[in-house]
């Protein structure tokens, strides 16, 4: 079979301005505009977006009005002949989602991340997707008796539930992340969300999001997260980057702190043929905030560059010589030659 070209994706928060807990941004604001000008400049084919990266303001707005800005959008995204890949409700930021979103102790605040969510769902359906993301940053603690985690597995079925509900065309994809900004996560792994998804009431339509630096910071190899959410036909998008170990989130370009595991990333996609029923290849990067003006795009660019180097290292790799280091269980070799590999003999 020819193997499919990948299609490539980012956010408009991957061109972010620079600003982290001890510091204000570095560079300038730029327009919605300028971001969609750039992502199309340097070629990449759809954007993902969060609720109010598509309608700012979304929780001043009425229905009628996030309905009519996110058709706005839409027209705006398909006369840049660029697709919106998923949308994300950004259930972080508001003061009603201090204590976690679907799992905040208070019933009021857990009503409004529901409603959010559902609005969410209507941006997505204007912009022609179907694909929802859920990155539950807040569903967690910082203190361990301050919640009941049996509880909370409900309330996040009970949450996805009325999403399902209320279209049923829409897919859920779970981003799990261990820790940041929680101590500790509910749904720290793709296990994890793959589990929850058979406690919904249609868990085909509940699947998930792998991104490498949520994966790393769990202690685990993203390349195996990959091959796990695979194994159940369960991985609709991915977010690549990179993550220099167990420290702050760092949405490094793909492949910078460690070639190897960025290689054993796409050599799975490769083998489950990621991409053949329409995924993009999406990347969750950030300037460092060194950056200049003029070298905003590098981290998106290089990203793509790596990836597409990766491929064609995964595509030339000696798959028969492999196999027979394999057999001889000459496991020293094998390690051996993909360093060589990755080195260019
Ligand atoms: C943050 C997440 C976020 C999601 C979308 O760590 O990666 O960027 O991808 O909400
Ligand atoms: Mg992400």
């Amino acid at each position: 079979m020819k193997p499919q070209p990948y299609k490539f994706c980012f956010g408009p928060w991957n061109i972010s301005e620079g600003q982290d807990p001890y510091g204000p941004p570095v560079r300038p604001p730029q327009s919605f505009e300028w971001k969609l000008e750039a992502l199309k400049k340097i070629g990449f084919d759809a954007m993902m977006f969060h609720d109010d990266d598509a309608v700012p303001d979304i929780d001043q707005k009425t229905d009628a009005q996030v309905r009519q800005e996110a058709r706005a959008l839409r027209r705006k995204l398909s006369d840049a002949g660029i697709a919106a890949e998923m949308v994300a409700p950004r259930l972080w930021f508001d003061p009603r989602t201090i204590d976690g979103a679907y799992t905040s102790n208070d019933p009021k605040c857990r009503a409004y991340a529901i409603q959010r969510s559902l609005r969410c769902i209507d941006v997505a359906r204007e912009l022609g997707t179907d694909l929802i993301v859920l990155w539950l940053a807040r569903e967690g603690t910082y203190v361990r008796e301050s919640k009941n985690a049996r509880r909370c597995v409900d309330y996040l079925v009970e949450a996805i539930n009325r999403m399902l509900a209320y279209d049923r065309k829409i897919r859920i994809a779970i981003e799990p992340k261990p820790n940041e900004p929680m101590d500790q996560a509910y749904i720290p792994t793709i296990g994890h969300a793959l589990a929850l998804a058979q406690l919904t009431d249609d868990p085909d339509r509940v699947g998930c999001l792998i991104e490498t630096a949520h994966a790393i910071l769990a202690g685990l190899d993203p390349a195996d997260e990959i091959d796990f959410a695979c194994a159940f036909g369960k991985l609709w998008s991915i977010h690549l980057n990179d993550q220099n170990g167990l420290k702050f989130d760092q949405d490094k370009p793909f492949g910078s702190a460690n070639l190897r595991v960025a290689f054993n990333q796409v050599r799975a996609l490769e083998r489950n043929g990621y991409g053949r029923k329409g995924e993009y290849v999406c990347f969750d990067v950030h300037p460092f905030r060194t950056t200049k003006v003029e070298h905003w795009l590098a981290h998106l660019e290089n990203s793509r560059r790596t990836f597409l180097r990766l491929v064609e290292k995964a595509r030339t790799f000696d798959e028969k010589q492999a196999r027979a280091l394999i057999r001889d269980r000459n496991y020293a070799a094998l390690d051996q030659m993909v360093l060589e590999h990755l080195m260019g003999r």
